[in-house]
């Protein structure tokens, strides 16, 4: 029998994106449930062209599930994963609630397809966007030259904050469309006033160097996620990692810089031949024709786009990066599904 899957946060901007996701992959499931908030119950959405019911999150919204995904904010996953899986159903979860715990694998097929099998608490997390967004190509030039280092820098799209992200994005652009703004200090902020949404400023003719919440000694819980999962991933306890998390005004797709050292010299040659052939990285770097990844054209693709490879200027054995990915795609969703379904595989012994 093929498994019946869960999706738990269906009417989501992540849910959305995997409902999508799920109609485009081979269809290996069964009956594929809707679950979402009680005030999302009853709405249909379509997925594999026909339409379903959502569901209010519940437990017996888990009764004969094999497989759910959880795509919902932190406070929800902590208390109704453990719930799901106390009835027996496998949890790929995509909250920071469980990434960190030692009985958790956190997997990017990819990289350590291996970890999901070992889930002593049925869960299995789902990493964080921005890791994501540079980890799989990253995975690939580690398993050949060791890694030593990452030096990162993140550009992060609002969607990565979620519905709430992409409709502050879009009023404060509506706000400042068509005007001089962005010529005189606090020209922009005035003109936007309070209305930051989830941001900690103006994001529409900005930057701004913060993502996440406040952590110790001036840190952004977005930057300890990328350090963190990269570490557990890569299964590197002690590699060191400096990051910065900058929000841009980009709808989708997650951008980084990176300065990655590794244990001995590296060439350019052999980094882009690994690059150019590594499952889910696509190479596409040619500057000379003006051939760079951005978000623009990432945007709904599935790879991780990497391009501006150079060995660094000072150090023979650093390569410098930009690496975009959507970060609803490999990011969340895409992701996500493929756990499920090497987990799916696993139950069905496929
Ligand atoms: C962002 N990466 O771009 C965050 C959102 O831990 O899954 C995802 C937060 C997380 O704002």
């Amino acid at each position: 029998d093929r498994p019946t899957l869960a999706v738990v946060g269906a009417t989501g901007a992540v849910g959305t994106v995997m409902l999508q996701i799920l109609s485009q992959h081979a269809d290996i499931w069964g009956e594929i449930r809707l679950v979402a908030s009680p005030r999302s119950a009853g709405r249909k959405l379509t997925v594999r062209g026909e339409e379903v019911e959502v569901m209010a999150l519940c437990e017996e919204a888990f009764d004969g599930v094999d497989v759910a995904m959880f795509d919902v904010p932190d406070d929800v996953s902590a208390q109704w994963a453990p719930v799901a899986a106390a009835k027996g159903v496998v949890v790929v979860d995509n909250s920071a609630a469980f990434r960190m715990d030692p009985d958790v694998p956190l997997v990017v097929p990819e990289v350590n397809p291996h970890a999901a099998r070992v889930r002593p608490r049925g869960i299995v997390a789902n990493p964080n966007c921005t890791t994501l967004s540079m980890i799989v190509a990253i995975g690939a030039l580690h398993a050949e030259f060791g890694l030593r280092e990452l030096v990162v820098s993140s550009y992060q799209a609002v969607s990565g904050a979620g519905r709430a992200g992409i409709d502050t994005l879009r009023q404060q652009m509506s706000l400042v469309a068509g005007t001089e703004l962005g010529t005189s200090p606090g020209d922009v902020r005035r003109a936007v006033g309070d209305n930051t949404g989830p941001f900690a400023e103006p994001v529409a003719l900005n930057v701004v160097p913060w993502a996440g919440s406040l952590r110790e000694d001036g840190w952004s819980s977005e930057e300890m996620k990328v350090r963190d999962e990269s570490r557990k991933i890569l299964g590197l306890p002690d590699l060191k990692v400096a990051v910065t998390c900058v929000r841009v005004p980009v709808v989708t797709t997650h951008s980084l810089t990176v300065h990655a050292r590794f244990q001995s010299e590296v060439t350019v040659d052999k980094a882009r031949e690994i690059l150019a052939t590594a499952p889910g990285v696509v190479l596409f770097d040619n500057p000379a024709a003006g051939e760079f990844p951005t978000p623009a054209d990432v945007v709904g693709t599935d790879p991780t786009w990497v391009g501006r490879v150079r060995r660094s200027l000072d150090d023979p054995a650093g390569l410098e990066l930009f690496v975009c990915g959507d970060n609803l795609r490999k990011g969340a969703a895409l992701n996500t599904a493929q756990i499920a379904e090497l987990v799916a595989g696993e139950l069905t012994g496929a």
